[in-house]
């Protein structure tokens, strides 16, 4: 043993022996596995990890330890985008489409979006709360150590910020980080009918401002569509976003191709998210940009759309893939990251190992996090989930029989499962 080992081994409060490893380490390249591995954490983060057989002396009075018993452990799950919270449901716009109508057809209608903005907007801060609640807590006992939740189903000052006040109060109440991104260019609300260009002045004048001031979200998202806003209106708000040092997120290219991500990848924007209709243009820009492609494939399958996203494309630009959830009462009333691994796969044919990624280091990178999580690597935060699997591409395979053994985040265990 080394005089440095020694000294190192003096911090550990943690240690996890027996565990297979799948680091995630090299993006979408490799799983990253590390066998027969071990790994020690000082106030949060990873100081060490490698084989049993590399392990150094240590104080066996000193760190917690804890058998892994030949589980694997992987990086906490990242879900880099929901809109987990919202009042009421949309079971019966479901049964709309199921009669013929489309998801156009219903936003139109003044259904869709709007439909949840009345009933967010009629909700107490206490019951948006209790209804975010469950839904973030079924994330979580899946392995979600990192969640991103959205605003936008305010589209009023007000309301938008009661929106992220509880995403606040959800990251205080279970051990779950969350990054909280402004959506208030979502939909256009009732009362602006006709005046959108009005609509995204309040975004940029009034709702923006205090939204920074008052450090309420992590980055600005828009919701680039016909049914949502256009080119030009993305730009006032991401050009205000830039102003305020925000960071830009968007919603594009779900249903038709306007060349929002090409936009946002002129604004350095950390995602673009959805984009089946991308184009090679798009995707160029994008690699450029370091711009991460967010893939959802659960509202993909919700809307039974046929268009997929360019996934060979993104290979060849090297543009990073994260997989999300999209949890909304829309188009993907879906909570669980389990289930869109399997539909990454199933859906997109994206390779286990890119999955995994998707949801792990990809996830993280959407969130800027790039640098602190989304790894199982010296320095990183110690977030990871334990699995009873015998490989890491079971996680994808098989969907229903959760096989989450423990959950430790922020180096301390919050889930524990083990015998
Ligand atoms: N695209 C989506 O898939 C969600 N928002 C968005 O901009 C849908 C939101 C909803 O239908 O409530
Ligand atoms: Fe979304």
């Amino acid at each position: 043993m080394t005089m440095q080992q020694a000294i190192n081994s003096t911090s550990w409060q943690t240690l996890w022996l027996n565990v297979n490893i799948a680091s995630m380490n090299d993006g979408a390249s490799s799983y990253g596995i590390i066998e027969h591995a071990a790994l020690a954490i000082a106030e949060g983060k990873i100081v060490w990890l490698g084989k049993m057989q590399d392990l150094p002396d240590y104080d066996e009075q000193q760190p917690q330890v804890f058998d892994g018993k030949g589980a694997w452990l992987t990086p906490g799950l990242v879900d880099c985008h929901t809109h987990l919270v919202y009042g009421g449901n949309r079971a019966n716009e479901f049964e709309m489409r199921l009669q013929g109508a489309s998801y156009q057809e219903i936003a139109e209608a003044g259904g869709g979006i709007v439909s949840t903005v009345a009933a967010t907007r009629a909700a107490s801060e206490q019951a948006l709360f209790d209804a975010a609640l469950p839904r973030l807590k079924c994330l979580f006992e899946q392995g979600v150590t990192c969640v991103e939740i959205k605003s936008g189903y305010g589209l009023n000052t007000d309301t938008e910020i009661k929106m992220l006040k509880v995403a606040e109060k959800l990251a205080e109440t279970l051990p779950v980080t969350v990054k909280r991104t402004f959506l208030g260019a979502h939909a256009l609300p009732v009362e602006y009918k006709g005046r959108a260009d009005d609509y995204i002045e309040l975004v940029c004048q009034e709702m923006l401002p205090i939204i920074a001031k008052e450090k309420l979200a992590d980055a600005v998202d828009v919701f680039c569509e016909s049914v949502g806003f256009s080119l030009e209106q993305t730009q006032r708000v991401f050009a205000k976003a830039k102003a305020l040092e925000l960071p830009v997120k968007i919603h594009a290219e779900q249903l038709s191709n306007l060349g929002g991500s090409a936009l946002a990848a002129k604004y350095q924007a950390l995602s673009a998210d959805h984009i089946e209709y991308l184009d090679e243009a798009g995707v160029n820009a994008m690699a450029t940009s370091g711009t991460t492609a967010v893939l959802l494939p659960g509202a993909f399958y919700f809307l039974r759309e046929k268009q997929l996203p360019p996934i060979e494309l993104l290979r060849k630009y090297k543009v990073p893939m994260a997989i999300a959830t999209d949890a909304n009462p829309g188009s993907s009333p879906i909570h669980s990251l389990q289930l869109m691994l399997n539909m990454a796969c199933t859906l997109f044919q994206l390779t286990p190992v890119e999955a995994l990624a998707g949801v792990t280091c990809n996830g993280a990178q959407a969130l800027g996090l790039g640098q602190t999580k989304g790894k199982i690597a010296l320095g990183y935060d110690a977030d990871f989930a334990l699995w009873n699997i015998s490989q890491p591409a079971e996680l994808c395979y098989q969907f229903g029989v959760n096989p989450l053994v423990a959950l430790i985040q922020n180096g301390k265990l919050v889930i524990n499962h083990q015998a």
